[in-house]
């Protein structure tokens, strides 16, 4: 379809008011888009048009107050007609590990009836190969309007950092994917006014597979720290000091281990590429298995140093899926505590970011009275601010087992702690 005589985009409607949604919907607001920002849950809706934040996320709360108070975003419960609709809807795994589609499905059929010849339907959510130019072009024409024809249709992919999404959302780069070129270009005419980085226009099925190359590979990086740790303790050598060296070198540059892989993308997003091409997705399956195998892996060196306590009490600090989040989505904290209780340990959950978890979240001071060890799963700004000497002293016994290596080793060796890193 061609751009000639197509006015501007005015009005939005941003289905999804998540993690990517929200701070789109309220950054496209404050830069003179009226928006609509669309979403089934009452209570999201209703503390969006009071500009509260449903979510924590730094920066947020000031945007989307400046959002609503501007009359440009405005929240509730379905579409109405628009210049373009956004779909940012989660899109999880299924049981065999395949996208659920499901959210992406229902959310283009509710623009269905608000469709008009010109619009354009710009797809942010993480999908597989040939989902743009395919089930949701399929599921559009059911419109009586024809993608290419009477539609522009586009993915952008989101590339936000949770923690840093405010920011990463103007700063970053964004590829946009048409079905043909005149629906890339209208696309990249909107992120064009709310981005600094550069707008790169390609198709829609390079778009798809760039966000989930970049996901892939950053999973399969971890996976290489996580198995380059396994690798340095079974010389007793220490993995942190292996990798440091390491990245001595001028062409290697190896990630953190850690307890494992968390959040709602990099252990989903590469699943997508290994369930739709498994013959080819190879390294990347390893990857995933390594990763998410970490978290026993982790359980099992802590269980290997309480073995020989009576009934040892283990005091977890951070469970979000990585530090400064308050994210526990996916988070590897889970199956190490399973593994510890079924193990006979007893539990004890600190976070300052986390409100909700399957285990009880307690304070620092109670957690910490008669543990035997701290188990740091969580690199959390706040932990750094506690005198080891003053936690020790409620403390069983003195152990720190650091695995994300941030607390300062020699401070707390100094107040008696044997600490041990992943
Ligand atoms: N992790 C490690 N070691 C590292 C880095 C991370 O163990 O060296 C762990 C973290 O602790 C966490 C997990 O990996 O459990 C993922 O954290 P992350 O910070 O790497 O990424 P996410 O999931 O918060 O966000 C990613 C980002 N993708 C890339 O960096 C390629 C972000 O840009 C995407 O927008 C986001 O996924 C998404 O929504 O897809």
């Amino acid at each position: 379809m061609s751009l000639t005589g197509e006015p501007t985009v005015e009005t939005l409607c941003i289905l999804g008011l998540g993690y990517v949604g929200l701070p789109t919907a309220a950054v496209l607001a404050v830069n003179g888009f009226r928006v609509t920002g669309v979403d089934p849950r009452g209570e999201v809706v209703e503390s969006v048009n009071a500009g509260e934040v449903p979510i924590a996320e730094v920066g947020l709360k000031t945007v989307l107050h400046a959002a609503v108070r501007s009359g440009n975003l405005h929240a509730q419960s379905d579409p109405k007609p628009a210049d373009a609709f956004i779909i940012a809807v989660p899109t999880p795994l299924r049981e065999d590990r395949s996208a659920d589609l499901s959210h992406v499905e229902q959310a283009a059929r509710s623009v269905l009836p608000h469709l008009r010849p010109g619009n354009l339907v710009v797809l942010e959510s993480t999908v597989p190969p040939g989902t743009t130019d395919g089930l949701l072009t399929d599921i559009l024409a059911e419109s009586g309007l024809a993608p290419k024809k009477d539609l522009f249709v586009a993915h952008c992919p989101e590339r936000v950092l949770p923690g840093r999404i405010l920011a990463e959302l103007v700063q970053n780069d964004r590829i946009v994917g048409g079905i043909d070129p005149d629906s890339a270009e209208r696309a990249a005419a909107i992120y064009r006014r709310i981005v600094e980085g550069q707008v790169f226009l390609t198709s829609a099925v390079v778009a798809e597979l760039v966000k989930l190359l970049e996901n892939a590979s950053r999973d399969v990086q971890i996976a290489f720290a996580n198995e380059a740790a396994r690798l340095s303790r079974r010389w007793d050598a220490d993995p942190w000091e292996v990798i440091a060296l390491a990245n001595h070198h001028p062409r290697v540059d190896i990630l953190r281990p850690g307890p494992g892989v968390g959040g709602h993308c990099i252990p989903v997003d590469p699943w997508f590429l290994v369930t739709s091409a498994p013959d080819l997705a190879r390294l990347m399956k390893t990857a995933r298995e390594v990763n998410d195998s970490q978290p026993v892996w982790v359980a099992e060196r802590a269980l290997a140093e309480v073995a020989n306590l009576p009934h040892p009490k283990i005091s977890v600090w951070g469970v979000a899926y990585k530090g400064n989040v308050g994210d526990a989505r996916e988070t590897p904290a889970l199956q190490v505590l399973d593994t510890l209780k079924s193990n006979g340990c007893r539990i004890s959950v600190v976070d300052f970011h986390v409100e909700r978890f399957p285990y009880p979240l307690e304070d620092i001071e109670s957690s910490v009275t008669d543990a035997d060890c701290i188990l740091l799963l969580a690199d959390h700004r706040e932990f750094a601010f506690f005198e080891p000497e003053t936690v020790g002293e409620r403390m069983r016994s003195r152990l720190l087992f650091d695995t994300c290596n941030f607390l300062p080793r020699a401070r707390w060796e100094k107040a008696g702690f044997r600490v041990v890193s992943l």
